[in-house]
């Protein structure tokens, strides 16, 4: 029968790994236990809105925030996942992936601060179509009550067979 364990056993067991792989040539799996470790120990509560194109979920998000943070559009509208979360003060930035790194490996993001105000250039299709920009993500940071227990909530493009034209 299987074991319950909770997210502390499970990090030490990852820790576990992480030792046995530490002297080993197997990189790749040592990034992998490292991002593994560090969203286990991450106590955030992460709610990911998806669905498909002009659903209104990024109206959901700014509903729940009480501020017009997500581009909403009668057109498509948001071009990159946008993760919004508590801090204080309001303040927001792009991460981008740092040079010559591999897609999907989080520990090589870059953090660039911009203006709150500036968010929709980089997130939306009118200011990034098709993300051209090549953003992997942005973040807000915003001072909500709603978001101080660690609710994270990520805005994404959407799904569905109704994609943005590239060529
Ligand atoms: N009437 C109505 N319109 C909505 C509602 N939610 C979103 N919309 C509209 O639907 C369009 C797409 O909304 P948006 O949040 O950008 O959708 P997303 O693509 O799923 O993020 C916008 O014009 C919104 O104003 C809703 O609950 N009621
Ligand atoms: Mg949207």
């Amino acid at each position: 029968m299987p074991v319950p364990m909770n997210a502390g056993q499970l990090a030490s067991l990852v820790e576990q790994g992480i030792e046995l792989v530490g002297t080993g040539d197997r990189a790749d799996l040592r990034k992998r236990l490292d991002q593994t470790l560090r969203r286990l120990k991450d106590p955030s509560i992460r709610v990911i809105v998806v669905g498909e194109f002009k659903q209104g979920k990024s109206k959901l998000i700014n509903a729940l925030v009480n501020a017009p943070v997500c581009p909403v559009d009668d057109d498509i509208a948001t071009s990159v996942p946008t993760v919004v979360r508590h801090g204080e003060p309001a303040s927001a930035a792009i991460l981008l992936p740092k040079a010559g790194t591999e897609p999907g490996d989080e520990a090589a993001l870059e953090r660039q601060p911009i203006n709150l105000a500036d968010l929709g250039a980089y997130v939306s299709e009118r200011g990034n179509p098709g993300n051209i920009k090549k953003l992997v993500a942005a973040e807000v940071f915003l001072p909500r009550k709603v978001l101080a227990g660690g609710l994270t909530v990520i805005d994404t493009p959407g799904v569905g067979d109704w994609a943005p034209r590239t060529h």
